[in-house]
């Protein structure tokens, strides 16, 4: 079967959109959603997604495939799953994980044939471009005996005891979201263990954050290592997370993860808390452990526009930047860009340190921008960040870092006045974030056209703005209450990931 890709006017089309992010891993053109089978093998990071090379729907989804020495300047290669022409996968090639199997990369995904998603195997090459699906899918073949099902799909897979184990996404019907776990002694026969962990869908509201849904998509479980801050590590605890996105009946709504422990056949959940405060803009993460022993993630970023306006763009979905994840002192994850994005940076601008008042200072133009900037905040105080602002600020995307008690915190995105354009999502997003007790904010803003990712205090909040006026690049910091000072600001332009027109394959 010829390579899939799309065609060259929709390339053309998707290039030409002002929207498209320029230094985020985005498709060559169509639809993209989450990232799948991620790994760092012979020295190249391997991204695969979630793919439509036809249009900027989901439908019939395929597994694109890039590659990185840097995770940061990506390749294209052959798309590595296609939908069958028949059997389980001819509706498409839905999410799952990579693993070498004694030498032989394996890829265990989700295959969808009518409103059915079973688990498939397929074997690679060295290279990993090329793919051959297993005669005997779908390797399971049927959900659970005895389990009345919301849905079941994606994959998480890890070897331990000489054994194969891995979890499936699922909900259980009249109670929640859950992970089934398996175990297989060859990738292909597997024994059905039980629900690793069951969520409770009559608790919790969407508003707040903390309903876990009637299904879990994309469900991922590891330890993280701990920050470095981080003086206990040697002698606490072990902490596992599981990471899973909340999903109800077609809905999408956000990524969450409880801390816990996980021993036998269970995970004994403590904590419950949201990945990115954005919600479904950094949606079904995926994790995977580099050579060096980073616990690294990609999300999915959602558009925040019509389906229609995506159709006329050509393309959909952006991958976020590779974000390093770590264990903090106060038993959360620690989230911030891998310092290789920091290799992008160009024409770097650097702002006094000065007492800020209710006058704006700049911190540069452009659409293609990486902020950083440390400001200490009185109790009770307020800065706000001014992005993709025009002169006027007709459109402007605001976002305020408050210092709400002695160690807490609040970051807040107001999009209200992000664009023009009534069509484009403008909800707001917000969330906690910690503060030392000298009251110290570290703010990382990377914003790249349409994509934003805000790092506040090692909490993420992720979010798409879609401005119309052309002069809606500039960015600026202000107190908006209280006393707050300006201990360092930097502003740097990015450079693009490809430096020249994307090479597809023949
Ligand atoms: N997307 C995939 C599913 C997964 C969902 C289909 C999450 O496997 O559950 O494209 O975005």
């Amino acid at each position: 079967m010829s390579n899939p890709e799309p065609s060259p006017s929709l390339v053309a089309l998707a290039e030409a959109d002002r929207h498209r992010p320029r230094f985020h891993f985005v498709s060559p053109a169509g639809w993209l959603n989450d990232p799948n089978g991620l790994t760092h093998r012979e020295g190249t990071y391997h991204l695969f997604y979630q793919y439509n090379p036809t249009s900027a729907l989901h439908s019939r989804i395929h597994w694109g495939h890039a590659t990185s020495s840097d995770l940061v300047r990506w390749v294209d290669q052959p798309v590595a799953l296609i939908p069958g022409d028949e059997g389980p996968d001819r509706d498409g090639c839905w999410s799952g994980a990579l693993v070498d199997d004694g030498g032989t990369p394996t890829i265990v995904y989700s295959g969808r044939h009518g409103d059915r998603e079973m688990p498939c195997v397929a074997t690679g090459s060295a290279d990993l471009n090329t793919w051959t699906k297993d005669p005997g899918n779908p390797v399971i073949d049927g959900y659970p005996e005895g389990l009345e099902v919301t849905a079941y799909r994606d994959h998480c897979v890890w070897r331990e005891g000489g054994r194969w184990r891995q979890l499936v996404g699922s909900g259980i019907v009249g109670k929640g979201g859950t992970a089934l776990l398996y175990e297989s002694t060859d990738l292909r026969s597997w024994d059905y263990v039980g629900p690793l962990v069951t969520g409770d869908a009559s608790t919790g509201t969407v508003e707040a954050g903390d309903w876990t849904g009637t299904m879990w998509e994309c469900v991922d479980l590891f330890r993280p290592p701990p920050a470095q801050d981080r003086d206990a590590a040697e002698d606490a605890d072990p902490v596992d997370v599981l990471v899973f996105s909340a999903w109800d009946a077609g809905v999408t709504h956000y990524p969450l993860y409880w801390t816990g422990t996980y021993s036998g056949d269970a995970f004994v959940p403590c904590e419950l808390h949201r990945l990115d405060y954005g919600g479904r803009y950094f949606y079904a993460p995926q994790s995977f452990r580099d050579s060096a022993g980073r616990r690294l993630v990609f999300g999915w970023l959602q558009e925040g526009r019509t389906d229609e306006a995506m159709v006329a763009a050509g393309w959909s979905g952006v991958m976020s930047l590779p974000r390093v994840i770590t264990l903090g002192v106060d038993g959360a994850l620690v989230q911030a860009p891998a310092p290789e994005v920091a290799t992008l940076r160009r024409d770097g601008q650097e702002c006094a340190a000065q007492t800020l008042t209710a006058a704006a200072v700049p911190l540069g133009e452009g659409d293609q921008r990486d902020l950083e900037v440390t400001a200490v905040l009185a109790p009770g105080s307020a800065i706000e960040v001014a992005l993709a602002t025009t002169p006027d600020a007709e459109e402007v995307t605001v976002l305020r870092i408050s210092r709400t008690g002695v160690t807490e915190g609040r970051v807040e995105l107001d999009r209200s006045r992000s664009s023009l354009d009534p069509t484009v999502d403008a909800t707001p997003r917000s969330g906690p974030v910690p503060i030392s007790s000298d009251g110290e904010v570290e703010l990382r803003v990377l914003v790249d056209h349409s994509a934003l990712e805000v790092f506040v205090n090692g909490r993420a909040l992720t979010a798409r703005i879609y401005p119309t006026r052309e002069d809606a690049t500039g960015a600026s910091v202000s107190a908006v209450t209280g006393s707050a000072e300006l201990c360092r600001a930097t502003t740097w332009a990015m450079r693009d990931t490809w430096a020249g027109p994307r090479q597809l394959y023949p």
